[in-house]
């Protein structure tokens, strides 16, 4: 049943994440291209050092992702994912105890995720790879399922939809939820995401935004991604590197039109202002 609200605190294994307020994911990727070179420790090093520096700046969330999904990335292998995800994921929780959640769309990534420790999957495929809906049903955490429409490697090679795009994402958002909890998969286990950037145009993106709001009348959290993402470059005409203004205005709009988790690569800044805009729209609100 869905009654229209969403619910105020996600169950993450051992953690519970309160999410009455827009709470901040951090992104930590550990493909190859996402650090300098120095061999895996100094890679491991490097990434625990800045999931701690995010989680001092007011992540909620650290997600943790092995395999690029930047239009035009290659697939990689699941055990390619897990060589790199798991050692992070191990050590993230055993020594920061942080809420951990894995970017993946890999079963056996998801299975050994949550063996790990991990509190939140986040799958940008939407659970639709064979044996995908099993694992996340049995790994008893609470599941990202996002919007893309095509697969990374090709999906932003001329983007086009036959309805509006709010309209498709609604509907493929309500069918998966329907398949979740066929696979057993509680609702209350699902957090929605309009997948900004994932086989969009700018057009598709900014409209997708404006209207994000009619989402919530699924009743789920919404997520929303699009720190740094290529539609604020072209917006703004500005290379990755000076995106954040526009990453955090996104961010702002996000929070009005209902999301409560925003995944972010410049932590700090954008808990400041998913703060200032939620104390605006409580009229009072202290972090
Ligand atoms: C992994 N990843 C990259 N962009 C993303 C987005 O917008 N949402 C989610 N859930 N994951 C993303």
């Amino acid at each position: 049943m869905n009654d229209g609200q969403v619910a105020s605190a996600l169950q993450c294994g051992r953690h519970r994440l309160d999410i009455s307020y827009p709470r901040v994911m951090g992104i930590l990727n550990v493909t190859p291209d996402s650090f300098s070179d120095g061999g895996q420790h100094v890679a491991i090093d490097d990434a625990l050092r800045h999931a701690e520096r995010m989680l001092a700046e007011g992540a909620a969330i650290i997600d943790v992702g092995g395999e690029s999904t930047r239009p035009g990335a290659v697939e990689v292998s699941s055990q390619q994912e897990l060589d790199r995800v798991a050692p992070v994921v191990e050590r993230l929780v055993r020594e920061l105890d942080a809420l951990v959640s894995v970017d993946t769309s890999a079963p056996e990534v998801m299975r050994e995720a949550a063996a790990l420790g991990a509190g939140m999957l986040n799958d940008v495929r939407g659970l639709r790879r064979e044996g995908a809906l099993g694992a996340a049903a049995l790994s008893g955490l609470p599941v990202c399922v996002m919007h893309m429409a095509g697969e990374p490697e090709t999906m932003q090679r001329a983007p086009g939809y036959e309805q509006p795009v709010e309209e498709v994402v609604a509907a493929f958002l309500e069918a998966r939820i329907r398949a979740c909890e066929a696979a057993g998969l509680r609702r209350e286990r699902l957090i929605l995401d309009p997948g900004f950037g994932f086989g969009k145009s700018v057009e598709h993106n900014l409209r997708l935004l404006n209207r994000m709001a009619g989402l919530t009348d699924l009743g789920l959290p919404i997520l929303a991604g699009m720190s740094r993402k290529s539609m604020i470059g072209k917006v703004l005409e500005r290379p990755v590197e000076e995106r954040l203004p526009g990453s955090l205005a996104l961010a702002a709009l996000a929070v009005e039109r209902g999301a409560r988790i925003l995944r972010v690569h410049d932590v700090g800044p954008s808990v400041d202002a998913v703060n200032m805009t939620w104390a605006v729209m409580e009229e009072g609100f202290t972090p």
